[in-house]
């Protein structure tokens, strides 16, 4: 892009102004670190001007990896029949739970598989429910449930047991690839289950897989997508290839373009919140997804709760390295910190 080109554009973004399809396709067009240098700059700027220095921390809890889906990106696709499996028992989610909140973080991320014991069953859910209601009296601290597709119904009552926040990917806003990846599953039920949500007064998350076939233009349709949403928190992920599964030998992507996609969100979406996720990278990743302008951390999983992450079923965590304690010292070198509760609370309700 001519140098006077990109001036304009982070001169706009600086400002709020609105940008068009052209000018996000633009800076999503970006190859040069160079040029990648100067988007994150602003980036970390418009961060600043919402949020300070202050970054919020997510623990995550994959309470079942049993899953009635055949995605074709994910490790635990239902067809995938080499890969151990596992579903915690109550007791176990909650002391994974507990131990998230003992060690600082500032929401609970509840993710499943589309376990057929919870979807396939009437009273499926009925546990689950209880046990988001007993976490909220039990420590007051937000919750988030990432369960895949469920009915309105079922949404409601964990809204009223205090889930805070639905989170539901469509991985992509282009319908033909999302047919390719979500195999057999509703475009439209998916994107109609986060607008249900929104109306129930839940926070909502947003996101999208990168490296999976999709163009540049998917990507800036995708951003304004998830702006035109009102997404409270969106993000990318860059896709990791799984083994025996049909993306298998995908081959592996290029970093830069998550970086660069979280930077253009944060352009487009200044006061959103945008997570650095430790599932594609783990902790060595977490620097240049900051430096990017992200500011929740995602993926933190306690050592030995024999829980997976999803893109990354192990990597960090049995070392540690996925915990609150190894993240402070990388938010101290780009010079942030920590929120406490009482600040994400605030955001939260605002
Ligand atoms: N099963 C639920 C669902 O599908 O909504 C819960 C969350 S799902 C496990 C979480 C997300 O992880 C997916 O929506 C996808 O964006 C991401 N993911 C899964 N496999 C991945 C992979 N191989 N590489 C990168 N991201 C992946
Ligand atoms: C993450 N591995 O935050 C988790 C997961 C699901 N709500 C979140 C993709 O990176």
């Amino acid at each position: 892009m001519k140098a006077s080109k990109l001036d304009e554009i982070l001169k706009k973004t600086e400002q709020e102004i609105a940008l068009n399809h052209k000018e996000v396709l633009s800076l999503l067009s970006i190859t040069s670190q160079d040029e990648l240098n100067r988007v994150t700059l602003v980036a970390r700027k418009l961060r600043e001007r919402y949020f300070q220095n202050k970054v919020f921390l997510y623990g995550f809890a994959y309470f079942s990896t049993y899953c009635r889906n055949d995605c074709t990106f994910c490790l635990y696709r239902k067809s995938n029949k080499s890969v151990p499996r596992y579903r915690k028992n109550c007791a176990e989610i909650m002391s994974t739970a507990h131990g998230l909140v003992d060690s600082g973080v500032h929401l609970v991320d509840l993710t499943m598989g589309e376990d057929p014991q919870y979807h396939n069953s009437k009273h499926g859910f009925r546990d689950l429910v209880q046990m988001v209601r007993d976490l909220k009296q039990e420590t007051s601290t937000p919750i988030m449930i990432s369960p895949g597709l469920i009915s309105p119904e079922v949404l409601w009552e964990f809204r009223e047991a205090g889930a805070d926040w639905y989170a539901c990917y469509q991985e992509t806003h282009n319908p033909t690839l999302y047919s390719r990846l979500r195999i057999e599953q509703s475009y439209d039920e998916r994107m109609k289950s986060k607008s249900a949500a929104k109306e129930m007064g839940y926070l909502i998350e947003e996101g999208l897989l990168a490296g999976v076939g999709d163009s540049t233009e998917d990507i800036a349709d995708s951003i304004l997508m998830m702006k035109k949403m009102g997404a409270d928190q969106v993000r990318v992920m860059t896709f990791v290839p799984q083994d025996n599964t049909p993306l298998a030998d995908w081959g592996t992507n290029s970093h830069f373009r998550e970086l660069l996609i979280i930077a253009v969100m944060r352009l487009v979406m200044p006061d959103r919140l945008i997570p650095a996720t430790l599932d594609v990278d783990g902790l060595k990743g977490l620097d240049k997804r900051l430096n990017s302008g992200a500011n929740v951390i995602t993926s933190i999983i306690p050592p030995s709760s024999g829980m997976a992450g999803v893109s990354q079923s192990s990597l960090d965590i049995g070392d540690g390295n996925r915990t609150v304690e190894k993240i402070i010292p990388v938010l101290r070198l780009n010079n942030l910190e920590p929120a406490t509760q009482g600040e994400y609370q605030t955001w939260i309700k605002s």
